[in-house]
């Protein structure tokens, strides 16, 4: 038998010419609560010990000696409680509740998490809400959380400003980028009836595909619908005189294809034509069924693209959209729109906080007022 002690665990190996001998051994002089670390046939120069080792570790002091004190086996427990925890969170990745926020709100971080929110924004979110909530009477403190909570989050969203407001330099390119499937022909429709012909601001819908001639067809009919002007390109060269041809419209409504993962590499000659363009805002638009994981991952993949904006479609396919919530939270990008449905024009609304913290407090996200 051979042993060495580290830090405050002590570990003993134990040789014996079978497994079940060596465990039997170890749990008699450690005790019930040593832990097995490993189990393994013995290296060469331990073998006349036995032909397999067993590692244990123990935190407690071995049976034979003294008992040690009530308190003492508490703390040990609770020690080992908080060491499973912390096991446990760093396995799935969740941060371990923080031990210095006040337990009366540590459902609220599996809640958030079970909503979509990366676990570490909803530990940051628990932590802002909880400190705010000190200034609240004990009484109130856990009815108000909530409404702390949507106040932090609702400080920390952006939002483009109003889409087509006197305020605001109407004349200019708007281009939505975002992969496949994301919604961005049909949300385009959607902003040309809706944002500029419901205005008549004087526009122009420009499709670029260099890849698939076909993929213009959608677009071009529904322009037809509305009675916009409708030109698609396949080259960039042709995309910049279309873009000089239209330039004294109010508004050029330019459609991309999507870019995946796989296939962005073709996508940075068209980053950069538009890096040119002035005045124009990009939309990125993405699906809100996506997890934060893979939104964040969008939106560094277009990066290259300077979107100013998020907007996201397909909030009628998800429950949680407290993943939009965190991407957006993450990545600092104000949003535009958000696309609630395929009817063309209907299902587009400016974006704004409320959609977003649907689930994240259960069925009382009605009721929670701007504070
Ligand atoms: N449920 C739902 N479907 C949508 C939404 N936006 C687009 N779609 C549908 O998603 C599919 C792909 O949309 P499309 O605009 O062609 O995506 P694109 O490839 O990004 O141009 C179409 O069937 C659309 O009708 C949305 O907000 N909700
Ligand atoms: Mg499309």
């Amino acid at each position: 038998m051979q042993s060495d002690t580290a830090a405050s665990m002590k570990i003993k190996s134990y040789f014996s010419h079978s497994v079940e001998q060596a465990i039997q051994e170890a749990r008699q002089q450690l005790g019930p609560e040593a832990v097995l670390i490993t189990s393994r046939r013995a290296a060469p120069h331990d073998r006349h010990l036995g032909a397999y080792e067993v590692v244990f570790g123990s935190t407690a002091p071995a049976p034979e000696s003294a008992p040690p004190p009530q308190d003492l086996n508490r703390e040990v427990a609770a020690l080992r409680d908080q060491m499973e925890s912390i096991k446990r969170a760093l396995a799935s990745g969740v941060p371990a509740p923080n031990a210095g926020a006040q337990p009366e709100f540590a459902r609220f971080h599996q809640q958030f998490v079970n909503a979509g929110l990366d676990a570490a924004l909803a530990q940051q979110i628990i932590d802002d809400a909880a400190n705010a909530s000190r200034d609240l009477p004990a009484a109130q403190r856990s009815a108000g959380f909530e409404a702390l909570a949507a106040q932090i989050i609702r400080k920390r969203l952006r939002f483009a400003p109003e889409f087509a407001s006197d305020a605001q330099a109407v004349k200019r390119s708007v281009i939505l980028i975002g992969p496949p499937g994301a919604g961005k022909t049909t949300t385009l429709a959607k902003i040309a009836i809706r944002e500029c012909l419901g205005r008549r601001l004087s526009t122009r819908i420009i499709s670029v595909d260099p890849y698939r001639v076909a993929a213009h067809e959608r677009l071009r009919s529904l322009a037809r619908i509305m009675g916009l002007g409708f030109t698609s390109v396949n080259t960039i060269r042709e995309f910049l005189e279309a873009v000089d041809e239209f330039r004294g419209k109010d508004m050029l409504l330019i459609d991309t294809p999507g870019f995946g993962s796989n296939d962005f590499e073709s996508a940075r000659d068209l980053a950069g034509c538009f890096s040119e363009m002035s005045p124009k805002e990009v939309h990125l638009v993405l699906p809100a069924w996506m997890s934060q994981k893979d939104l964040l991952r969008y939106i560094r993949l277009y990066a290259e693209f300077r979107p100013d904006y998020l907007l996201f479609t397909n909030l009628d396919e998800t429950e949680s959209p407290a993943a939009c919530l965190g991407a957006a939270i993450e990545s600092n990008k104000p949003l535009s729109f958000f696309a609630t449905g395929q009817s063309i024009p209907e299902e587009l609304q400016a974006a704004s906080a409320e959609p977003l913290l649907t689930n994240l407090f259960g069925q009382r996200a009605a009721a929670i007022s701007a504070a």
